[in-house]
């Protein structure tokens, strides 16, 4: 989150830089040159300007979601610094108060301010101190947010909240917190694929929850009066859809879209807990169906956390936790195994390859694509398995998938390495897919048959991953 921090003087603003990083990307601007120089050498990104002009702030790039932090030092011209950060598209403004001088003549200040910037709000240096502001802060910009975008649906008859192909735990339970934070029903806000769901836990989600997932023909998008997209991105559809009302979603940023509102975390594990974090945001009540829904996909999102999760996801699972019904997240988690995936487990753990920590198999024609990503996720239970890579051929396509243990290397970064210059990858830090043509992948290396497959991708894997030993921190 975006953070503008306008100061006047060094101890608020470093007092400003140690609170807020690194939850906040803050910028501080200041209006003396010298003070600009001083601080800018020792690192933070600091620009001087007159406080006072509207392009000031226009040149640092404000937006609606900037949060503007103003340092009140209690001279004169408070307000024109306020009228400009709002022309230039500040809404979220928060004025700092430094102690000393009159009480009664700083609440009097205060007061007036407050009559001609009523959504301005106050705080002191006091309350600076300490995590509870920047969770404050975190969510009042989540609560702007959510307002926004809920006037915003606000006068549309229908509305469709569309998900990916196949749609799982995580976009179905996404769903329904949308449609509860736009106080909609299901005859009003339509959950929405282009293929429907298929895995057979996902359709036993839907079936015990009782979440109905409607079928939409692409052509059928423009009967809505809004179109709203939950845990993937517009580019997904390869051009179908350009332009969406709303976004939200956890994986990696896309551009080329045009989006009236998004809220884009990929940092977070699910995109049930960003939902989650609007529905607390704005004390919208959960349903227990949507709570176990929510719970659910954060589990299922991050394989019990054991993949991509981190204090956010923790903390929204927590809070989910006592509103859901467990025995129901039992009963839909009883459905995980079946004998066709076995099947492929067998398979892959009969012909596949281990070592160095990493585990390669191919599995051949499979008749369902999800059995790959299946198998890849249940060798990362192995002791001594880093890394699996699981490969096989649907409809002359070579899908493969990679799953690593989150705190080494970026699996998305490996996949677009060895497989990005003949298909197409990518992925998270802890879990990716690339899809080649298998054409291509014969171009590459050569006609062979199915057996000589699994060496190479694992030999490719090996020698990327020997390419980039960890040189970077871990985050
Ligand atoms: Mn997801």
């Amino acid at each position: 989150m975006k953070c503008l921090a306008v100061c006047h003087s060094e101890l608020v603003l470093r007092t400003l830089d140690q609170v807020l990083q690194p939850s906040f990307d803050v910028e501080f601007l200041v209006d003396s040159r010298p003070l600009a120089r001083k601080l800018g050498a020792s690192g933070a990104p600091i620009a001087a300007g007159d406080l006072k002009r509207t392009d000031t702030y226009v040149k640092v790039d404000i937006s609606p979601s900037t949060c503007v932090i103003v340092e009140d030092s209690g001279r004169p011209g408070l307000k024109r610094v306020l009228q400009a950060v709002s022309a230039a598209g500040g809404t979220l403004i928060y004025v700092l108060t430094t102690p000393g001088g009159d009480s009664a003549a700083r609440l009097k200040r205060e007061e007036q301010v407050r009559a001609q910037f009523p959504e301005v709000r106050f705080l002191s240096l006091a309350e600076l101190f300490g995590a509870p502001l920047v969770t404050e802060i975190g969510r009042s910009i989540t609560r702007a947010r959510v307002q926004q975008y809920q006037r915003y649906f606000n006068d549309a008859d229908r509305v469709l909240i569309l998900m990916h192909n196949d749609p799982d735990p995580d976009a179905m339970a996404s769903g329904l917190a949308l449609r509860n934070l736009l106080r909609r029903t299901k005859a009003t806000a339509i959950l929405g694929a282009f293929q429907g769901v298929t895995r057979p836990e996902n359709q036993r989600m839907a079936h015990l929850l009782d979440i109905q997932v409607e079928i939409i023909p692409p052509e059928a998008i423009k009967d809505f009066d809004r179109v709203a997209m939950v845990d993937v991105q517009p580019h997904y559809f390869a051009g179908v859809i350009e332009t969406v009302d709303l976004v939200i979603d956890h994986h990696p940023l896309q551009t080329g879209y045009g989006a009236m509102f998004k809220d884009i975390r990929s940092e977070y594990g699910s995109t049930s807990t960003i939902l989650t974090e609007h529905l607390r945001a704005v004390d919208v009540s959960i349903s227990e169906r949507t709570a176990t829904a929510m719970l659910y996909a954060i589990k299922s999102d991050t394989l019990f956390f054991n993949r991509q999760a981190n204090r956010v996801d923790i903390d929204a699972f927590s809070y989910l936790y006592p509103l859901a019904d467990a025995a129901m997240i039992r009963k839909m988690e009883g459905s995980e195994l079946t004998f066709e995936r076995l099947a492929c487990v067998t398979e892959a753990q009969q012909t596949g390859l281990a070592g160095d920590q990493v585990f390669c198999a191919f599995l051949g024609d499979v008749t369902r694509e999800d059995f790959i990503p299946y198998v890849a996720d249940f060798f990362l239970q192995l002791e001594d398995v880093k890394w699996t890579v699981i490969s096989g051929v649907v409809n002359d396509t070579l899908s493969i998938s990679v799953r690593n243990l989150g705190y080494t290397r970026n699996a998305g970064d490996l996949v677009k390495r060895v497989f990005g210059d003949i298909g197409n990858a990518g992925g998270h830090r802890a879990m990716a897919k690339a899809v080649v043509p298998l054409q291509a992948f014969f171009d590459r290396h050569g006609p062979m048959p199915y057996d000589r497959i699994n060496p190479i991708i694992r030999e490719l894997t090996l020698q990327a991953l020997r390419e980039h030993s960890p040189a970077r921190p871990n985050k």
